[in-house]
């Protein structure tokens, strides 16, 4: 039987107030109550506030460069299908640097969940625009505005017919939402991502924990994820409230991708540089 304390790590650095700590400890409560023990689990960073949260948690860790947690995530879970495999970005860092290898993550549907720490800023480096920050949004390092159109990673996730896409908010009324939203992620057999809308009380004076408190709700009871037009549609709900909540659940499997799951997982083969060389011959 798992405890909380299973998966203390380091003491968090984070600002008092941060919305970092609701995700850091919503994501142990699930991980107990998923009985998802340290040495099964491996979770990997680009750089960024959130990039810090696997030092926090005890399990296999790895943080990489900025905007590069999914490549790194792929490799593990491909070499070791056997771990429970997690990204954490931030929206700086997933949406921007890393934009990129979030499309095609959602093309490979590996069976990875996403976490995006979204802040609506840069959090570590001072509090530069991200994709995410409001058109027009002054701060230091912006002081004419941010330039550009903000991106909804929602719609664009759901547009590439992503197995799974959620919001969560870290914050009230209850933290359940983001627990239950983090279960069924993890859960999720599949390419799996949950974009959660976090206060930074240092650097985004405008997306507040009382903003986002004030906005979000609940997608209603009866709301049917599988319906992808739907899902479109409510995704593009952002202004004076904002739909927290499981968007959309693919109903059918993706392409197989990946390591069959009853295949000994690449750390545990054999090398056997005959069969090399024939896969080889065979293809070139
Ligand atoms: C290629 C590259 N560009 C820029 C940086 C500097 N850098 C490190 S973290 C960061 C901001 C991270 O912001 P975000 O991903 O939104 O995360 P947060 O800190 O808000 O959690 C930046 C710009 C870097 N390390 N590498
Ligand atoms: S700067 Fe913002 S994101 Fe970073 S720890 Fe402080 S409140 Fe959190």
């Amino acid at each position: 039987m798992l405890c909380f304390e299973d998966f203390e790590g380091e003491k968090p650095a984070w600002c008092p107030g941060c919305g970092n700590f609701a995700i850091l400890n919503m994501l142990k409560r699930a991980l107990v109550e998923l009985e998802l023990s340290s040495h099964r689990l491996a979770i990997v960073s680009g750089l960024g506030q959130n990039g810090k949260l696997p030092h926090y948690l005890k399990c296999h860790a790895f943080s990489g460069l900025h905007g590069r947690a999914l490549p790194l995530a792929a490799g593990l879970k491909l070499a070791n299908q056997g771990l429970t495999v997690l990204a954490v970005a931030g929206d700086g860092d997933g949406y921007g640097h890393g934009g990129n290898h979030l499309i095609h993550a959602i093309r490979r549907d590996l069976d990875l969940t996403l976490l995006v720490h979204n802040n609506q800023i840069q959090g570590l480096t001072g509090g530069q625009t991200s994709p995410t920050s409001r058109p027009g949004v002054r701060t230091r390092a912006q002081p004419l505005g941010s330039p550009g159109a903000q991106l909804n990673p929602l719609t664009l996730a759901i547009s590439q017919d992503c197995g799974f896409v959620a919001r969560a908010f870290a914050g009230g009324p209850g933290l359940a939402p983001l627990k239950e939203i983090l279960k069924q992620a993890i859960n999720h057999p599949g390419f799996a991502m949950v974009d959660i809308l976090q206060n930074c009380v240092s650097f985004n004076r405008e997306n507040t924990f009382h903003w986002y408190k004030e906005r979000n709700y609940p997608l209603e009871a009866g709301y049917d994820p599988s319906d992808r037009i739907q899902a479109f549609a409510r995704s593009l709900e952002w202004g004076d409230r904002i739909p927290t909540g499981i968007f959309y659940r693919r109903t059918q499997k993706g392409p197989e991708q990946g390591p069959k799951p009853d295949r000994e997982p690449l750390i545990h083969q054999v090398f056997d540089p005959e069969k090399a060389r024939r896969t080889i011959a065979e293809f070139y």
